[in-house]
């Protein structure tokens, strides 16, 4: 799992990207939609175009929570439990998704990061996306 190392570099990570949480959340997700079309069906209540308000807004809760999660990584059951209930229960999200969204979101923080994304960072945060995944998807029976 993360070192101790590893955890801060991510919290530290998340911390500086939280006052443009909207732009690399939307950012991801334009990624997923266009990479894996059918992730879009989830959405279609929704204005998710380039720009939109509802993308915006969208993408910035996503990346909230995930900069929350980074807060204390050893929580992370904890911290998104509602969370899980809510893709579980409610929006019955297909676990296999948030893998895409992972790979999409390392994918924005490469392009927006880029030198300081360092091979180091990259392999945490690739460790840190896949096991908040893996938490998330952990109420689906
Ligand atoms: Zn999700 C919602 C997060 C993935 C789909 N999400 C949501 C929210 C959050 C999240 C925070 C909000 C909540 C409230 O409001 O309370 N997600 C998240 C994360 C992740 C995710 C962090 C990973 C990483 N999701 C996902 C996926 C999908 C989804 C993959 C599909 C594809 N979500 C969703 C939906 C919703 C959500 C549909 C709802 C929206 C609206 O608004 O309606």
């Amino acid at each position: 799992m993360l070192s101790k190392k590893e955890k801060d570099l991510i919290k530290e990570i998340w911390e500086r990207l939280t006052p443009v949480a909207a732009e690399i959340g939307a950012d991801a997700l334009l990624r997923m939609f266009a990479s894996y079309p059918g992730t879009k069906t989830y959405f279609s209540h929704l204005d998710i175009s380039p720009n939109s308000s509802h993308l915006l807004s969208h993408g910035k809760k996503i990346v909230l929570a995930i900069a929350e999660g980074a807060q204390d990584i050893s929580q992370l059951t904890v911290t998104l439990a509602p969370l899980q209930t809510l893709h579980a229960y409610q929006l019955r999200v297909d676990p296999r998704n948030f893998k895409l969204l992972s790979h999409s979101m390392l994918v924005s923080l490469a392009c927006y990061l880029g030198d300081e994304f360092t091979p180091v960072a990259h392999a945490a945060m690739d460790k840190y996306l896949s096991a908040f995944a893996a938490v998330l998807a952990e109420k689906y029976r």
